[in-house]
């Protein structure tokens, strides 16, 4: 019996799991409307997901529909990594990164530390709509955006505002001092809720213990959200308020189209959240559509792009501790999935999901594949 005939048995007993992808696809009919997004807190990637297929489903362009759904995040004040109630810099100003790419006009626009607008969403679309230019940052970012009519706002919530407070106190020199603190001289210590009380009575210990924990590790959030009609039309975004406590002017892998965010309908498309120091040094998002540009399933190039990031470290395990990153892909077939560096953020913490929704209109959370496995 010849190899390949020995193949296609086992193809056919295995079912069409077992084709390379380019044969699989090529024995599609038509793509079926598909989204995918980060599972961000709150639901929030649910229920993106769930809107950019409403939108699709109405019959509106892919790019509307991405952009609808990340909306939701972004003015949601819960979310403290998108838009309006996003962690700030390190003086206490909000900064926000969005990057687009629609595919049927093949265009992108990004924006990168945007102050004082909750949706960096529009403003990237914008970009993409309106100029020549593919990103605009700063202070020429905002000047473009109140041009069409947006007004600027404090981005600031009553808990953004805390948690950055709560992360003043913590800045400590050498010798473990804080001006921050009443006593001089105060060693460095776990806060204990009840001495959190003290400072900031007014706030109740859910509260308190949220603050301290981003005041002291830092969270990674972000919304990546990638959209497929009927028709093979896909469109694709990232939106962040980036690194928490980040240098003022600091742009992370979102607005960097090929880093936070890559598309190519001829393919599909890519994007990422966590650490985008590390994204960007894999130009990740670029790198997954281009390894299934080359036949590889969606979660074999998510987890090609990982080992690169593991590779950077030289496959150190402590060292790679820390890092949280993340990236999902979507096949311009509808076949997608979500990745991540580790099972999970953190030993004891839940495991690493994505959101989808797929033509029926459920939206839902799957589990992501992942390259290591926290002991
Ligand atoms: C960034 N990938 O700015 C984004 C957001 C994030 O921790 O998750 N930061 O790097």
């Amino acid at each position: 019996m010849s190899k390949d005939i020995s193949f296609s048995r086992r193809a056919v007993m295995m079912g069409a799991a077992a084709l390379p992808l380019a044969q699989r696809i090529s024995a599609q009919a038509s793509p079926k409307a598909t989204v995918i997004s980060s599972a961000n807190d709150f639901n929030g990637g649910i229920n993106c997901c769930a809107k950019a297929m409403e939108v699709i489903q109405a019959g509106g362009d892919t790019l509307d529909a991405v952009v609808a759904g990340v909306n939701l995040v972004e003015l949601d004040p819960r979310d403290s990594s998108v838009g309006y109630g996003g962690l700030p810099n390190e003086e206490g100003v909000v900064e926000l990164d969005c990057s687009c790419m629609h595919g049927p006009t093949r265009r992108g626009g990004a924006v990168g530390a945007l102050r004082g607008i909750k949706t960096p969403s529009k403003i990237a679309q914008l970009v993409l709509a309106e100029t020549e230019h593919m990103m605009l940052v700063g202070e020429g970012a905002l000047k473009f955006a109140k041009i069409y009519g947006y007004q600027e706002e404090d981005l600031l919530t009553d808990r953004s505002r805390l948690a950055f407070r709560m992360w003043k106190r913590e800045m400590r020199d050498r010798s473990g001092h804080t001006n921050w603190e009443s006593i001089t001289d105060a060693p460095p210590k776990p806060k204990k809720i009840a001495e959190l009380k003290k400072v900031f009575p007014q706030y109740d210990e859910e509260t308190l213990g949220w603050a301290y924990d981003v005041a002291v590790n830092p969270p990674h959030g972000t919304i990546n959200c990638i959209s497929l009609n009927g028709k093979g039309e896909m469109s694709a975004i990232t939106t962040t308020s980036g690194m928490a406590w980040k240098i003022p002017g600091r742009c992370g892998d979102s607005p960097i189209i090929g880093g936070g965010l890559w598309l190519d309908q001829d393919i599909g498309g890519a994007g990422s959240t966590g650490r985008g120091e590390e994204n960007l040094r894999v130009a990740g998002a670029h790198t997954v559509v281009e390894n299934m540009r080359h036949g590889m399933a969606p979660k074999d190039a998510i987890l090609d792009a990982l080992k690169r990031v593991s590779r950077n470290f030289d496959h150190d395990l402590e060292r790679l501790a820390p890092i949280d990153i993340h990236f999902y892909a979507l096949h311009k077939s509808g076949e997608y999935a979500g990745g991540s560096l580790w099972d999970r953020r953190t030993p004891k913490g839940a495991p690493a999901q994505f959101a989808v929704c797929t033509s029926d209109g459920r939206s839902r959370h799957e589990n992501s594949v992942f390259l290591l496995q926290r002991k």
